[in-house]
């Protein structure tokens, strides 16, 4: 019997390392083979799928709620889908987890590392645009984070490299019984 699929969610700033984790998970998990592994990044997302929102509330939510129907399609189907937004509403996120939980595992991720070390990073310059006031509503400068209370697995970037945290994702579906 092929095992379930499911979904890897992961939250957390600008520059926390999501998308580098993310990417290095998928590589990982293809090369297990089985399942298809479908990478839903941010970036990504908003360029193909979200490219009329902004970062008011009511979009961010819209684009989160987007990806997670996607997710809920492939965990659906017993895919694995790899999301990787910065969703800063804790409320977004669970109702994102209750509409794949219906389907599959839903397992948050949160990317802890620390708005200084984001900023201090600023490997984009938004950061610097958003102290001088020319990007608004930027998450953890000028907007909310909810930082996620009970999330599967907790990681950071400041003292442990991607391919640890990668690592430690693939533990955590190993404890799960997922893969
Ligand atoms: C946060 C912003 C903003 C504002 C543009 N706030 O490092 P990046 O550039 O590539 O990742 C950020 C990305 C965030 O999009 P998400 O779809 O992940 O956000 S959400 O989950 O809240 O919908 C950043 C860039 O877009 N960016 N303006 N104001 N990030």
């Amino acid at each position: 019997r092929s095992k379930q699929g499911f979904t890897v969610f992961f939250t957390g700033f600008s520059g926390s390392g999501k998308s580098t984790i993310a990417n290095a998970l998928m590589v990982k998990l293809m090369e297990m083979g089985g399942r298809p592994v479908t990478l839903l990044d941010g970036d990504i997302v908003r360029k193909n799928l979200s490219s009329e929102l902004g970062f008011s509330k009511e979009h961010r939510d819209l684009n989160i709620r987007r990806i997670g129907y996607v997710a809920s399609e492939i965990t659906k189907n017993g895919g694995i889908a790899i999301c990787a937004p910065i969703a800063p509403y804790a409320t977004t996120r669970r109702a994102v987890r209750e509409d794949i939980e219906g389907f599959g595992a839903f397992v948050e991720v949160h990317v802890a590392t620390s708005i200084e070390e984001c900023e201090r990073r600023d490997r984009k310059g938004l950061y610097k645009l958003a102290r001088e006031g020319k990007i608004k509503e930027f998450t953890g400068i000028s907007d909310p984070y909810d930082v996620p209370v009970d999330p599967e697995l907790r990681v950071e970037t400041e003292n442990v490299d991607v391919d640890n945290c990668a690592h430690q994702v693939l533990l955590k579906l190993e404890s799960m019984g997922l893969i």
